[in-house]
């Protein structure tokens, strides 16, 4: 039997037909099974590296509908946003149009794979009747509060024209083109994703299920600190200038104050005619650099002198005040007290400004000072010194008993900090969600009414990034009714970040056909959380964080009963070729229909999952994807044979020399490899053992039947076994050979093979052990113990040890399965 690609075609239709993947929302929720795969940009076709994604997802959708689950696995498309605005720039047609043709190949492709969608659910978020509801959930927010307009530094990209979020900015630069982001003031839709701050670190500890490193990171990005602010009198003014700082331990060595060039205070001392032009141009040189906090570690230190001193609540001392390009504005108070002995950032800008230096933390268990002319800075925790009535307690001592006294005082007031901001959602550009608000002359800001959704995207002929959105260029767009007079407004022109389409689609697909509602109650509550979210890593934190914060505010709106969306959480590695992941640009994109065309789609899928442990990269080899096709036709080789079975009527053994054990070892390797496979697959999907192990049962098929003939039942029971394993990877092989061997249902309607318990148990002997020749004691062994057990085992009895209290075996002789003799 050869496969080919009609073998793919011939089954894909038959399931297109049976509507085997459909799922009935209403009916089928008694035993489900959510499997959610990322959904995809339409912004080029698919390459192998992207397979990776949807074949994971496919296998598992496919292995938990064989053990009796309604598997929900539907598919959509992120369709708006740059990626596919950029490139329909760039071949000059429009948004639209370029995204509705990607989406068809792409689907298309998906198709020719073989992945089992249901795709009666799909939705694509740039139609209207999917962005209306992210309309619709922008409203819910704007209501509460939590959806605001403020004018805000932004980090700007000249060349996409456009505002990016710190998230977007890669080492100063724009994520999608790679040049240098700047700084502009925009007035700006945010998202009060702050509010959700503790409940997004703290339900973090539900998610037993995702992998780790996820969790450690969206704790990184939500970035709780606890400290002081404390309050540092300007000398010779009523100024108080509050800092926040987690180390109060290590108050009485602050030795200057640095600020933000946008801190209030430096406008006070602007204003008042107080600063030199040093200040000045210091300002217009900084104010251009990028906002990012993440990238803030490495950046050259750089300050000037403000001329104003503060005075150190603790030491009384009059500390100077600085401006410094590693202050952020933003987080804590855009001011910062300054520890050059214990924090390296102060250390280096201390050192290049000849700033002094006064260390008050030494080691605990050691008196060491680190001296005056410091080379380096002590950053740990330990024991205070020169800190009067503090010295002598541990840092952690210290923090609490500080900011007690610092509260009692009215000198500072404990404080919780999150590096998390608010979410930038507005951007100016064409291809997005408009956000539904208009500005009336009377009224002002004006949320558009729920039942005049969706507010359409125009259609306009200039949608070229200018820094004004292209939406300005509709007269008719432009032009709306003030909801709340009646007169003329003015439409909003910006239009949503795709994160938002993307941070609710896993609901929509319960109720994609809804016209009334984004998702029914009902339903979500019975098909969510998700059990299997399966996606890139890249995806760790924004989107998982933004997804997570819409889910828990639509549970605030009693809009859904959980708190959590993803329950189960699989990140795939990346396929990698020559050495570099896959990209059009670098031209190492293997294509995955040329592939098909040769081989067959379960070549290609088998070697995907086989490649190596799915979570991790990978490199594409063509060997590996011959070996993949070399081993399908040896399985289906054994097909073959048992259908020369039927014809010559060699079925059965010739009684007189029934071999057993030689059959007996094959149904037991047959049992164990179900054992085994499962376990596989209910561990942390590893498909590549799962796999090889189905490779050793057609091995050892063939070592079996080269010691004679197998009877027929037992063949055709280990080659259906075989395929049944293999169906969730290799589904198009597996139904053709569950037709021949006589099944008149798809594969995928029949049970998971269940390995039998009686094959699995270990034969267990027993054996007499002899001390000089003579029987001292009966040990039970395993028969497949390896000589070195066996032997441990008999020197462990008893009644053996007495036997060489004082001399020491000389030899011990182990005759398999038969005695252990033991010469003294
Ligand atoms: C004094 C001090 C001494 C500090 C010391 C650290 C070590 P996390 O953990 O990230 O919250 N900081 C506060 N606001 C800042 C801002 N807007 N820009 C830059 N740095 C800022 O870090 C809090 C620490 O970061 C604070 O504690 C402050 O420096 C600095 F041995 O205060 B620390
Ligand atoms: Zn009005």
């Amino acid at each position: 039997m050869e496969y080919s690609k009609k073998i793919d075609t011939k089954w894909q239709n038959y399931w297109d037909e049976q509507g085997l993947f459909k799922v009935n929302i209403k009916q089928d929720s008694s035993r489900k099974y959510y499997c959610l795969v990322m959904f995809p940009y339409p912004s080029s076709e698919l390459h192998v590296g992207h397979a990776r994604n949807y074949v994971i997802g496919d296998a598992v959708a496919r292995y938990k509908k064989m053990q009796g689950f309604s598997v929900l696995n539907p598919m959509g498309w992120d369709a708006f946003g740059l990626p596919a605005e950029n490139q329909a720039i760039k071949h000059k047609i429009h948004p639209r149009d370029w995204t509705l043709k990607n989406i068809i190949r792409i689907k298309e492709q998906l198709k020719s794979w073989g992945i089992s969608y249901d795709w009666a659910k799909e939705i694509t978020t740039c139609l209207p009747d999917y962005y209306r509801w992210t309309q619709w959930i922008f409203l819910k927010l704007y209501k509460k509060k939590l959806a605001y307009r403020r004018l805000a530094p932004v980090n700007w990209c000249e060349s996409c024209k456009t505002v990016l979020a710190n998230e977007q900015v890669i080492d100063g630069e724009c994520e999608r083109c790679s040049t240098a982001v700047v700084q502009k003031n925009l007035k700006q839709w945010f998202f009060k994703i702050t509010d959700y701050a503790e409940r997004l670190l703290d339900d973090l500890k539900l998610l037993r299920e995702w992998p780790e490193r996820v969790c450690l990171m969206q704790d990184n990005w939500i970035g709780k600190s606890e400290g002081v602010e404390i309050n540092f009198p300007v000398d010779d003014s009523d100024y108080l200038l509050s800092c926040f700082t987690t180390r109060v331990d290590t108050i009485f060595g602050a030795t200057f104050i640095a600020l933000n060039w946008s801190h209030p205070f430096v406008d006070n001392i602007i204003n008042s005619g107080f600063a030199g032009p040093e200040i000045r141009e210091f300002i217009s040189k900084v104010k251009g650099q990028s906002l990012s906090p993440r990238i803030l570690g490495d950046i050259q230190k750089e300050g000037v002198f403000t001329g104003k001193f503060a005075i150190n609540p603790m030491t009384k001392e009059k500390i100077p005040i600085w401006l410094a390009n590693y202050v952020l504005t933003g987080y804590g108070t855009g001011a910062i007290m300054c520890v050059p002995a214990h924090d390296k950032r102060d250390f280096d800008f201390a050192l290049k400004y000849g700033l002094s230096v006064k260390q008050v933390v030494k080691p605990i268990n050691d008196d060491q000072r680190l001296g005056h002319s410091l080379e380096k800075v002590f950053e740990n925790e330990g024991v205070l010194i020169d800190s009067e009535q503090f010295s002598g307690f541990t840092s952690q001592e210290a923090k609490k008993d500080i900011a007690v006294f610092m509260e009692e005082e009215g000198i500072g007031k404990m404080r919780v900090n999150y590096k998390l901001r608010d979410w930038l959602v507005s951007r100016q550009r064409y291809w997005g969600a408009p956000i539904p608000v208009v500005y009336c002359k009377q009224c002002g800001e004006q949320a558009v009414p729920e039942e005049q959704l969706p507010v359409l995207l125009p259609e306009v002929e200039e949608f070229l990034p200018t820094g004004q959105s292209p939406l300005t260029h509709s007269q008719e767009f432009m032009k709306a009714i003030c909801p709340c007079c009646g007169r003329e407004a003015q439409r909003e022109t910006d239009t949503m970040d795709t994160f938002v389409d993307s941070s609710w689609y896993y609901l929509r697909y319960i109720s994609s056909d809804n016209q009334n509602v984004p998702f029914v109650r009902e339903d979500v509550d019975k098909w969510l959380p998700v059990d299997q979210y399966v996606g890139g890593v890249e995806h760790a934190i924004l989107h998982l964080m933004y997804s997570r914060f819409i889910n828990k505010f639509l549970m605030d709106e009693g809009l859904l009963s959980f708190s959590e969306p993803f329950k189960r959480l699989f990140t795939q590695g990346m396929i990698i070729k020559d050495g570099a992941k896959m990209s059009k640009s670098k031209g190492n994109v293997i294509a995955p229909d040329y592939i098909i065309d040769k081989c067959g789609a379960d070549v290609m899928r088998l070697y995907i999952l086989f490649m190596g442990p799915a979570q991790k990269d990978a490199e594409w080899q063509d060997e590996g994807l011959q070996g993949c096709r070399r081993f399908i036709q040896r399985a289906l080789r054994l097909v073959d044979i048992l259908k020369e079975y039927d014809s010559s009527g060699a079925q059965t053994l010739d009684s007189s020399k029934k071999d057993d054990s030689r059959i007996n070892d094959l149904l037991k390797k047959m049992h164990l490899t179900i054992k085994d496979v499962t376990d596989d697959l209910e561990g942390d999907f590893q498909f590549n053992t799962a796999i090889s192990k189905i490779m050793e049962l057609v091995n050892q098929t063939y070592k079996c039947l080269s010691g004679g003939n197998i009877e027929q039942q037992v063949l055709k029971n280990v080659v259906d076994v075989v395929f049944l394993l293999l169906a969730p990877f290799t589904p198009h092989i597996s139904e053709e050979v569950n037709q021949i061997i006589g099944n008149d249902v798809s594969i995928f309607v029949r049970s998971w093979p269940e390995s039998d318990q009686d094959y699995l148990r270990e034969e267990t002997i027993e054996i007499p052990v002899l001390v000089n020749g003579r029987v001292r004691d009966r040990i039970v062994i395993n028969a497949s113990w390896p000589e070195s057990l066996v032997k441990e085992a008999a020197l462990a009895s008893e009644k053996i040890k007495k036997n060489f209290t004082e001399t020491p075996p000389k030899k011990v002789i182990y005759v398999d399965k038969k005695i252990v003799n033991i010469v003294l």
